[in-house]
């Protein structure tokens, strides 16, 4: 029986998660769920999947929930989340969305605690600590992220020496066809609407940028130990092959699915086992139209921004995160358009002076510097 907590089980990847393990009761054992705005779907969850301890973000929100005697105890905020990652558990499914999922993975592995993770802003900003941590401490950090799970699958059994290089595929997001000239006009709703994925609203935006994709090259960097130049992206709209990994030989494997987050989510908690999926099959002469495409790196212009700090590194990928966090967030707000997301993150980067191997504490400082600087930004706006 493996026991399992979830950081964010109200989000898309927390939210299946629970669903899989409910699924296979007699493998899992659910210890832990948090939550943090959502509390109605918190509330439904603890009642339905009866985690042993559960965590919400603050006092206020304690009142509406109903259930909350059911506990021996409840956790709250940043302190009941840092509690958690210390509790008895073989893996934790990190899927808290934003740049302050970091902590909670540094903490985990502090704590000797397996990561599935979700939350990829923690190895963008600190790849280099995390993977050292894990690797010094004999800890694994699983992928989630479907293309991280793909390369995962193509590489096992492989040796690095024999790796040419990954092939990330992307779907190209709702503005692959959109002539750059009209990305002026585009909307919150427009770039809230992704083809092939429904995923919760700031990946949803980040997939819109593509700077999703950018951060899954920095992703892939740090977690197959891949120079950045062996790292190609290609569009794939049809989102049935996840990524690629092209070996010295000549030779390519792929891992293909219908598009579902399911089987990477399952195989991060199985793994080394796989578990039967009998709703799960794919028809090649139904879906016999697979086409590919180059990225447009002038359109795109956040995976040149991703590519260009991870390739410089030191504090520069956090810097990228935390600036591509915030201004994603000021687009959801209205009060930046589509196209100034990659500008404000160019000029965060520009004013930023990175500091080389740096340690958490380092970047720490970085993102409050970099929020700092979004916010002088944000209020001379307003003037
Ligand atoms: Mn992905």
């Amino acid at each position: 029986m493996k026991k399992i907590g979830i950081l964010g089980s109200t989000g898309s990847v927390g939210s299946q998660t629970l669903e899989i393990i409910d699924d296979y009761k007699e493998q899992f054992e659910l210890v832990f769920i948090s939550g943090h705005s959502n509390i109605d779907k918190l509330s439904k969850q603890i009642d339905r999947y009866n985690p042993k301890y559960a965590c919400i973000s603050n006092d206020d929100i304690l009142a509406k929930l109903s259930n909350q005697t059911k506990f021996n105890k409840l956790y709250k905020g940043s302190q009941g989340l840092s509690d958690l990652c210390s509790m008895d558990v073989d893996l934790v499914v990190n899927a808290i969305s934003g740049y302050k999922g970091l902590y909670l993975s540094v903490k985990l592995l502090e704590n000797n605690i397996n990561i599935a993770l979700s939350n990829k802003e923690s190895i963008v900003q600190a790849g280099s600590i995390l993977t050292k941590m894990a690797k010094d401490r004999n800890l694994n950090i699983f992928p989630v992220d479907s293309e991280h799970s793909a390369l995962w699958q193509c590489l096992m059994g492989e040796n690095q020496d024999s790796i040419d290089k990954l092939i990330l595929t992307g779907s190209g997001g709702p503005f692959r066809k959109l002539d750059k000239e009209n990305f002026y006009q585009i909307t919150k709703e427009q770039a809230l609407k992704h083809p092939n994925w429904s995923m919760g609203n700031k990946i949803t935006i980040d997939s819109a940028t593509m700077m999703n994709k950018g951060f899954e090259v920095i992703e892939a960097h740090h977690l197959f130990e891949i120079d950045y130049n062996d790292i190609n992206i290609v569009i794939h709209p049809e989102s049935i092959i996840h990524s690629m990994v092209k070996f010295i030989d000549g030779s390519i494997k792929a891992q293909l699915s219908i598009p579902t987050m399911r089987i990477p989510i399952q195989f991060a908690l199985s793994y080394p086992e796989r578990i039967q999926n009998k709703n799960i099959d794919f028809d090649f002469t139904e879906n016999n139209n697979f086409t590919f495409e180059k990225v447009d790196y002038d359109k795109f212009k956040c995976i040149k921004l991703a590519y260009d700090a991870g390739k410089k590194s030191g504090t520069y990928p956090a810097v990228l995160n935390v600036a591509n966090d915030m201004a994603v967030d000021m687009f959801l707000k209205d009060s930046i358009n589509f196209i100034d997301i990659p500008e404000l993150i160019e000029e965060s980067l520009n004013s930023h002076s990175s500091i080389s191997e740096p340690t958490i504490d380092d970047i720490k400082e970085t993102i409050l510097e970099t929020e700092n600087f979004i916010n002088n930004y944000k209020s001379k706006r307003v003037c």
